[in-house]
């Protein structure tokens, strides 16, 4: 089954959880561990990038080694064309809408999509939205973050994501993200979009990451949780768990 049919039959069980290895953050060996403790837990997807990658060979590494130990699609989250990599299954052909810079909304995507279809790669669509405070991501990405109580200014790039005939709407708080995206944000652009919506940045705990999905987050991201050290095994058990418990009818 492709991926996006993949998520989409998913998503009718139950909220999900997509957990994010960043090729910068850790060797391949690490990465490559990593998804198997979020298999094991529960997660549906590995994503894969990051906004420091250094080389297409480092994205390349940290692909291979987690698709050799764990089985879930391997979707890839890049910050540029440069740095995508032909053993993934597909790329969240993400723009970033509230960039000020044209690259990340539309010029990268030029270039990067003769490299995904030589890579034979699966693009799912995506409007990548950063809130405050954005934190890495907002200041490579340039963006003008939406401001935490901004809810209709969220509203309003989440439906024009839609109007565009994007798949899947992203609002990122920023990875390590003293807070997450607001839970009034969520719950309002939920309310006014049909496409699954996804949630991370700063989200660490089960607690969180339920409130998240209550508020209206169809699927939950997390990397830091699983980067930290402690037992990420059950960190991240119990973040999955609780976002599958919140099944709504
Ligand atoms: C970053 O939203 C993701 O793109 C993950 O953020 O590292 O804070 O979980 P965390």
């Amino acid at each position: 089954m492709r991926v996006a049919a993949y998520i989409i039959e998913e998503l009718t069980k139950y909220p999900l959880h997509f957990a994010l290895i960043d090729p910068d953050k850790q060797d391949a060996e690490k990465a490559g561990h990593l998804a198997s403790i979020a298999e094991k837990a529960g997660s549906s997807v590995i994503m894969v990038g990051g906004s420091t990658i250094a080389s297409q060979q480092q994205v390349d590494e940290a692909v291979k080694a987690v698709k050799e130990e764990c089985n879930l699609p391997v979707v890839l989250f890049p910050s540029a064309a440069k740095f995508l990599s032909r053993y993934a299954d597909a790329i969240f052909f993400m723009s970033l809408l509230n960039s000020r810079k044209l690259d990340y909304v539309i010029r990268e995507h030029v270039k990067g999509s003769l490299i995904v279809k030589r890579f034979n790669l699966e693009p799912i669509s995506m409007g990548y939205i950063i809130v405050e405070p954005g934190m890495t991501a907002g200041r490579v990405g340039e963006a003008d973050l939406i401001k935490r109580d901004d809810y209709e200014t969220a509203v309003g790039y989440a439906l024009a994501a839609q109007y565009l005939g994007m798949s899947l709407v992203y609002l990122e708080a920023g990875s390590g993200a003293s807070q997450a995206v607001p839970n009034r944000m969520i719950t309002d652009v939920k309310e006014m979009i049909d496409i699954p919506l996804i949630v991370g940045g700063g989200i660490r705990d089960a607690a969180t990451a339920k409130e998240k999905v209550l508020a209206g987050a169809d699927i939950i991201v997390t990397g830091t949780a699983l980067e930290e050290k402690g037992d990420p095994d059950k960190t991240l058990s119990d973040i999955v768990k609780k976002i599958r418990s919140c099944r709504r009818t």
